[in-house]
């Protein structure tokens, strides 16, 4: 089954109840666990303009939702806990990007994986380094290790926050 690896980030609201839900929704998607979370971290915000420090962790998941089903799986969670897109950049409750999804490369107008930012985000690439293989190549970016050592850890913060998840048990049938 492809495994997916998906980055949250909130600032708005209380962000650390906003990334648990949005971990819990995704638990819940048909065809769908979570088999990694990664801690917690606070970064301040990455981008232009004044804005609240943000909550950031990733998650993998192993999925038979394809990709394009995925993404309008994690658009309707964003949209139930109340993510208001009024400014490209600016703050928001929750924000579920996909980084990787398995192998693939997408370069679609709704779907680029993997994410074309990732590679200079230490908020992403921080957390996925908590979960992903140390050994396995990221599909078209190289290993995770050489994209760490180009993206120091400014503003980034490992919080005492963590995502409480309880992973399933890996036999347990997916619904
Ligand atoms: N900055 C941080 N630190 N974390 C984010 O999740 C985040 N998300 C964004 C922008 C506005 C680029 N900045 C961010 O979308």
């Amino acid at each position: 089954m492809p495994a997916a690896w998906i980055a949250l980030g909130s600032n708005l609201g209380e962000p650390a109840v906003q990334l648990r839900a949005a971990v819990n929704a995704i638990g819940l998607l048909a065809q769908t666990r979570v088999t990694a979370r990664s801690g917690v971290f606070a970064s301040s915000a990455v981008g232009p303009g004044q804005q609240p420090n943000y909550l950031n962790a990733v998650i993998c998941v192993a999925t038979e939702l394809g990709p394009l089903d995925l993404l309008d799986a994690l658009q309707a969670i964003e949209q139930a806990q109340g993510r208001e897109r009024s400014v490209r950049w600016g703050p928001r409750t929750l924000d579920l990007d996909i980084l990787l999804y398995g192998e693939q490369q997408i370069r679609s107008t709704r779907l680029q994986v993997p994410h074309p930012a990732m590679a200079q985000r230490h908020f992403v690439l921080y957390p996925l380094a908590d979960i992903y293989p140390g050994d396995q190549p990221l599909p078209g970016l190289g290993s995770l290790a050489n994209l760490l050592a180009q993206c120091p850890a400014v503003g980034l913060t490992r919080s005492t926050v963590t995502l409480d998840y309880d992973l399933p048990h890996p036999r347990e049938p997916l619904t």
